[in-house]
C-alpha cells in the first residue's frame, strides 16, 4: 500500500514543507515573496498547531467518556513563555521542523525568536504554574489551568538613563496563533447591586442576588502538550465582554453614553496583569478579576458536571480545585453561592462540598502581600458574598471557641474579619477554612508558615497542612533552552532523565572522567561566548567569556537584596581603586528583572546598578576585571538564554523572606553554583548537591528573627566595618552619581536607618564567601566537578516530582493515557 501523508498531520520533511506553505498561503495570505518574518512564524506555528489537534481533540473526548476526575488549577497568572519551541520539543519533532524550514531557505531560530511571548505573571508564582501544567500533561494527568486571558500582560521594560521605563505589552497585535476561543461556553457573572431574601415553593429560606451589571466571560483555550505522550490538556483564559444590555438602570433610562461608559468598564476587567509581585493594594479593579476568573471557572465545571451526566453532589470527586495563592480564594464564597443560590442546595451539604473540594498553596511570607479587602468595597461589588462570608465565620468561630475557650485574643486573630480598625476580609483565612489542606512550597517555608503568619490555623487544624516543594520543568529549562548540554548528557546516560530527573545521578559516574568534563566545560564555555555577543550586540558593552558570569535575574525587590549585590561590586572596585595591581578573578555581573512600577526604592536600585556600572565599566584602572551589566526586559524568552550561561547564581535574599525561589533550581539544573542564604529550597538544594558544592554565607531564619527581637542596629555594623563603611560612602558621596549626592541618599539611608532586610549584618560574610566563589573558580578543574555534581544532584527539583506529590498527596488523581487510533 501507499501511505500518503495528511498535510496536517504528517512529520516527513517533504509533508512539513508543503504543509507550512500551505499554511502561509491559506492562512496568512501571503506567497514567499511578500511574507514578513511573521507571515513565515504564524504559518509555522499553525503547521505545528495542525499536529497538536487530534492528540488535543482526542484527549478531550477520552477524559469525556471515561468521567476521568479532573485537576483544577486556578491561578491569576500564567507565565507560559514561547510555545512554538517547547511544543516542537515536546511532539519530538523539533529536528524535522528544522530541517524542513532550513530547507526552504528559511532562519529557524529566527522564526522561533519571532514569537510574542504570552507574559501572563508576574515572576515566580506565574511560572511555577506554567511548570505544572507541563508535569500535569507529561504525567498524563486530567487537568484544566483556569486563569485570565489579559489583554496586556506584564510590561516589557526598557531601560533610559540607567532608569526603568515601561512599555505596555501588546502581545495580541498580530494575533495569537496558540488560543482557540470557544464563544459557545460564554457564562455570565455577576456584579454589585443587592440581595433580596424570599421563601421558595418548599418554604426554605432563600437569597436572591439582583446585581448591579452582568459581564460575559468568554473562554479562550490553548493546547498544553506533554513530553513524549499523547497527552494534550488545556488551558482556558477568560476574556470579559459586556454583553448587549449591560446596564440596566441606564439602558432603562436610555441613557447611551453612560451605557457604553459600562460597555467600556466591563471590558476592562480583563484588559491588563496587574505588576505588582507580593504587594497589595486594595484595588476594586483587582477584586473584580478575581471574582470574574473564579465565577466563570466554577460555572465551567458545573456544565461539564452536568454534560456528563454527574450528580452535583459528586463535584468533590469530579474536581480537585487548587487555589494558586489567595487570589481566587473567593472561590470558597462563590461555590456555596452556586450551590446554595442557583442550585437549591442546603448550608451543611454545600460546605461539605466545597471543603472536599480545595486545596490552598501559600507563596509568601511577606505581611504586606497578605491580600485584605476593605469590607466597605467588598460589599459593594459582592454583597451576597460578604453575607456567606458572615455566615461563614459564625459558625467557624463557634469552632474555634470549643476548640480553645475563652480564647479571645485567638478569635479576634483567626476570623475572617480583621476588627482592629477599618474591617477587612482576610483572605488567607477565609482559604484556610474553606480547604481541605493547605500547604507551602518549600520545607522551610511550611515550617515558617506553620509557626508564624498561619500558626493559628496550625493549631487549629494541623492535619491540613503539608508541604509540596516547587519544581521546575526540564523540558523548557534544560532540552530546549541548553540543547547542548541535554545532548552531551544523553549521549553518557540516555534521554530517560528528561521525563525522570533523578536519573541525573548516573552523571556522577563520569566526574573522574577527564574527557567528560573537557566536554562539559567546553559547552558552558560556548554558551557564555554566546551571551557575550548577544550583549555586545544589544548593549555595546565588551564582555569576558573568560570570566565569572555572577548573575542574579529575578524581580527586584528589596527582599531579594539586590543592593547587597552592588555593595559587593563597590567592594572591588574599591580594592581595585586602592591597588591596582591586586589580583582579582575577572567577573561578569549579570542583573535582570523588572520592578513594578509603583515601587520607587526598587526602581532605585536598577539605577544604581547601572550607575555602578558605567562607571566600573569605563575605569580604565579596572582594566576590563569587572564588568557589570543590566539585561533589559528579563522575561522567560530572555531567562532561557540566562540559566545556561551561569557561572554563579545569585540567590542571596534575607533568610525567612524567600517562600522557595525557583530560578535557583533552573541555574543549578544548568551547572551554576549558587551563592546563596538558607532561605526557601535553597536550603533543599545544598542538602541535595552537597554542601561542599554550595556557597553558603549569611544568618539564618531564626538568627535573623533573633536580632530583630533583640534590637538590630545596622550602625554598629557601618562603624566597625571599615571596608563596608568605604562602600557605604562612596554610594553616598554621589561618586557613582555624577556628584549628585541626593540620588542614592534613600537608599543608603534605609541601610543605615533600619536595614529592614538586614544588608549590612550578612554584608561580611557575604564578601568573605564571594572570595571562596572567587578562589575555587581559579581551580577550572575543581571548578567543573562541582558545576556536573550540581547537575547530577538536581533530580529532585523537577516539577514532576512536585506534580506527583500533589497527585498523591492532595489531588488524588490518576494518569489517564491517551490512545489514538490510527
Ligand atoms: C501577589 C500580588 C498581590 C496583589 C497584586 C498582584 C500580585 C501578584 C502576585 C502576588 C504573589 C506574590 C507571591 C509570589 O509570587 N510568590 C513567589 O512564589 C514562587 C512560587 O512558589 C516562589 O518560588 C517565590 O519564592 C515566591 O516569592
Amino acid at each position: 500500500i501507499v501511505r500518503i501523508e495528511d498535510d496536517r498531520t504528517g512529520l516527513g520533511i517533504e509533508t512539513l514543507k508543503r504543509a507550512f506553505l500551505d499554511n502561509l498561503f491559506y492562512i496568512q495570505g501571503k506567497f514567499p515573496a511578500i511574507a514578513t518574518l511573521n507571515d513565515y512564524y504564524m504559518a509555522l506555528a499553525y503547521t505545528v498547531r495542525d499536529r497538536l489537534f487530534k492528540r488535543w481533540i482526542t484527549t478531550a473526548e477520552t477524559y469525556g467518556n471515561q468521567k476521568a476526575r479532573t485537576v483544577c488549577y486556578l491561578s491569576a497568572e500564567f507565565l507560559m513563555g514561547p510555545h512554538l519551541g517547547n511544543n516542537l520539543i515536546n511532539l519530538g519533532i523539533y529536528e524535522q521542523v528544522k530541517q524542513a524550514i532550513e530547507e526552504l531557505g528559511l532562519n529557524f531560530e529566527e522564526l522561533l525568536e519571532q514569537e510574542e511571548e504570552p507574559g501572563l505573571g508576574n515572576g515566580g508564582l506565574g511560572r511555577l504554574a506554567a511548570c505544572y501544567l507541563d508535569s500535569l500533561a507529561t504525567l498524563e494527568i486530567p487537568a484544566l489551568g483556569y486563569g485570565i486571558r489579559y489583554e496586556f500582560g506584564i510590561f516589557n521594560q526598557r531601560i533610559q538613563d540607567g532608569w526603568q521605563v515601561e512599555i505596555t505589552d501588546k502581545w495580541l497585535r498580530y494575533g495569537n496563533p496558540w488560543e482557540v476561543s470557544r464563544p459557545e461556553w460564554a457564562v455570565e457573572v455577576k456584579f454589585g447591586g443587592h440581595t433580596e431574601s424570599f421563601t421558595d415553593e418548599h418554604g426554605a429560606y432563600r437569597v436572591r442576588w439582583i446585581p448591579h451589571k452582568v459581564v460575559n466571560g468568554i473562554p479562550y483555550d490553548t493546547p498544553i502538550s506533554g513530553y513524549s505522550v499523547n497527552t494534550c490538556n488545556t488551558l482556558r483564559l477568560w476574556s470579559a465582554e459586556a454583553p448587549e444590555t449591560f446596564d440596566f438602570d441606564a439602558f432603562n433610562a436610555g441613557d447611551y453614553s453612560r451605557a457604553v461608559q459600562q460597555k467600556m468598564a466591563s471590558e476592562t476587567i480583563s484588559k491588563v496583569l496587574y505588576p505588582n509581585d507580593n504587594l497589595t493594594q486594595g484595588k476594586i479593579l483587582r477584586l473584580e478579576q478575581q471574582f470574574f476568573f473564579v465565577s466563570c471557572s466554577l460555572q465551567d465545571m458545573i456544565r461539564i458536571l452536568e454534560r456528563q451526566g454527574i450528580p452535583l453532589e459528586q463535584f468533590p470527586e469530579k474536581f480537585s480545585i487548587q487555589l494558586n495563592d489567595t487570589h481566587p480564594s473567593i472561590t470558597v464564597v462563590e461555590l456555596m453561592r452556586l450551590l446554595m443560590d442557583e442550585h437549591g442546595m442546603e448550608w451543611n451539604k454545600a460546605w461539605g462540598i466545597t471543603t472536599r473540594s480545595l486545596a490552598y498553596t501559600n507563596h509568601t511570607l511577606l505581611p504586606e502581600a497578605l491580600e485584605r479587602w476593605p469590607i466597605s468595597l467588598f460589599g459593594q461589588l459582592l454583597p451576597r458574598h460578604l453575607e456567606i462570608i458572615f455566615e461563614i465565620n459564625r459558625r467557624f468561630l463557634d469552632d474555634v471557641r470549643l476548640k480553645f475557650p475563652d480564647d479571645w485574643e485567638r478569635l479576634g486573630r483567626m476570623s475572617l474579619i480583621d476588627e482592629s480598625g477599618e474591617r477587612y476580609v482576610r483572605m488567607a483565612n477565609l482559604a484556610c477554612v474553606g480547604s481541605f489542606a493547605i500547604n507551602g512550597v518549600a520545607a522551610l517555608h511550611t515550617e515558617l508558615l506553620k509557626e508564624g503568619v498561619l500558626r493559628d490555623f496550625y493549631e487549629m487544624y494541623p492535619e491540613k497542612f503539608n508541604n509540596k516543594t516547587n519544581g521546575v520543568t526540564p523540558r523548557r529549562f534544560m532540552v530546549l533552552s541548553n540543547f547542548r548540554l541535554a545532548n552531551l548528557i544523553s549521549r553518557k546516560i540516555g534521554n530517560n532523565w528528561v521525563k525522570h530527573l533523578e536519573e541525573l545521578h548516573k552523571l556522577e559516574d563520569f566526574v573522574d572522567d577527564p574527557d567528560f568534563r573537557r566536554e562539559f566545560r567546553e559547552i558552558k564555555q560556548a554558551i557564555k561566548q554566546d551571551l557575550a555577543v548577544y550583549i555586545k550586540r544589544t548593549t555595546n558593552i565588551d564582555v569576558n567569556p573568560n570570566s565569572i558570569f555572577d548573575i542574579q535575574s529575578k524581580r527586584i525587590h528589596e527582599y531579594k537584596r539586590q543592593h547587597l549585590n552592588a555593595l559587593h561590586i563597590v567592594t572591588l572596585y574599591n580594592r581595585i581603586k586602592a591597588n591596582p595591581d591586586i589580583d582579582i578573578t575577572p567577573r561578569t555581573f549579570l542583573f535582570g528583572g523588572k520592578a513594578a512600577p509603583g515601587y520607587y526604592m526598587a526602581k532605585l536600585i536598577i539605577k544604581l546598578i547601572n550607575s555602578i556600572g558605567d562607571v566600573v565599566n569605563r575605569d580604565p584602572d579596572v582594566r576590563g576585571r569587572l564588568k557589570v551589566v543590566f539585561l533589559e526586559n528579563y522575561n522567560v524568552k530572555f531567562a532561557q538564554r540566562v540559566y545556561p550561561a551561569a557561572d554563579l547564581s545569585e540567590q542571596i535574599s534575607t533568610a525567612g523572606k524567600e517562600a522557595s525561589g525557583t530560578g535557583n533550581m533552573k541555574f543549578a539544573l544548568n551547572g551554576a553554583l549558587t551563592i546563596g542564604t538558607l532561605d526557601g529550597a535553597n536550603v533543599e538544594i545544598r542538602e541535595e548537591v552537597g554542601a561542599e558544592n554550595f556557597f553558603l554565607f549569611g544568618l539564618t531564619a531564626d538568627e535573623v528573627y533573633a536580632k530583630k527581637v533583640a534590637g538590630y542596629n545596622p550602625m554598629d555594623y557601618y562603624y566597625s566595618n571599615p571596608e563596608l563603611k568605604l562602600v557605604i560612602d562612596r554610594i553616598a558621596s554621589g561618586f557613582f552619581s555624577h556628584g549628585d549626592a541626593n540620588l542614592f541618599k534613600p537608599i543608603v539611608d534605609n541601610l543605615l536607618y533600619g536595614d529592614p532586610y538586614m544588608l549590612l549584618a550578612d554584608y561580611q560574610a557575604y564578601v568573605d564567601c564571594q572570595e571562596q566563589v572567587s578562589q575555587a573558580y581559579q581551580d577550572q578543574d575543581r571548578w567543573t566537578r562541582m558545576s556536573i555534581l550540581n547537575v547530577a544532584r538536581m533530580g529532585k527539583f523537577s516539577s514532576d516530582r512536585s506534580i506527583r506529590d500533589y497527585c498523591e498527596g492532595i489531588w488524588h488523581v490518576q494518569s489517564v493515557p491517551i490512545k489514538l487510533e490510527e
